[in-house]
């Protein structure tokens, strides 16, 4: 009803295409690095096709944008009973949380022991009140990049709003002032410099999950491709 009239403000711009984004399309139609192999026994941290990397590549869509703190501001909207809009400040009276993750990046490359402090998903949802209906959840960032996950994910107790990584604030290459970390899910569900978060009733597909990536994106079952 008003959600549906007011229309969707999830979207907007269509990022350009790059030479990276053109070669990642082309992986995901050939199938790249998926190994068939069943995901690997619990005990092992390491996903199947994934090899271990100790620096911290940057990826993205080649537009890093410049959102100091000041001019930040997160947009949390859509079925829920009360939207917010917090700028760094507002966001800083959350209560913090420290996280220690794993990343794995659906290039093929994992990073251990990634310490995130920033504000945990389950507080801020719990302060806008998912209404019944919300199914969804859909990310928007100040590159233009989007991306989606399901409630449920984005909701796992160690996903976070995160502000700083390794205690130091967190970079702009790496989505800084403030980015969304989903360790359980390959890192492109986790969109740097976030600018809105929109709860749904609907899925729709992101950037990359309407270029051939999977729509949910669980390393342990190698959910690279759609
Ligand atoms: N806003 C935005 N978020 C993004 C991306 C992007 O292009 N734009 N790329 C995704 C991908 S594909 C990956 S692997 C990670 C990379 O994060 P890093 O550069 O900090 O390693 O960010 C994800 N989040
Ligand atoms: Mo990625």
């Amino acid at each position: 009803m008003a959600e549906a009239e007011a229309g969707s403000k999830w979207g907007g711009a269509v990022p350009p295409e790059t030479k990276l984004t053109a070669t990642k399309q082309r992986w995901a139609e050939e199938g790249r690095f998926l190994t068939g192999r069943a995901a690997a026994p619990a005990t092992d941290r390491l996903p199947p096709g994934q090899h271990l990397v100790k620096d911290w590549p940057v990826l993205d869509l080649g537009q890093q944008p410049d959102i100091g703190r000041d001019r930040w501001q997160l947009d949390v909207f859509g079925a829920v009973e009360m939207p917010l809009v917090l700028t760094f400040e507002a966001l800083k009276r959350f209560p913090s949380t420290s996280e220690t993750s794993d990343i794995h990046c659906v290039t093929s490359w994992s990073r251990f022991d990634n310490r995130w402090d920033g504000v945990s998903t389950r507080d801020l949802l719990a302060a806008v009140e998912p209404r019944p209906e919300a199914r969804f959840v859909l990310l928007s960032s100040y590159d233009g990049y989007t991306t989606n996950v399901t409630l449920e994910d984005f909701a796992a107790p160690d996903a976070l709003i995160a502000t700083s990584w390794d205690g130091k604030p967190l970079t702009r290459s790496h989505g800084g002032p403030v980015r969304l970390v989903i360790p359980k899910l390959y890192f492109w569900k986790s969109a740097k410099w976030l600018k809105s978060i929109e709860v749904v009733s609907v899925d729709k597909p992101g950037f990359w999950e309407v270029r051939g990536y999977h729509n949910h994106a669980d390393p342990w079952a190698e959910e690279r491709y759609s």
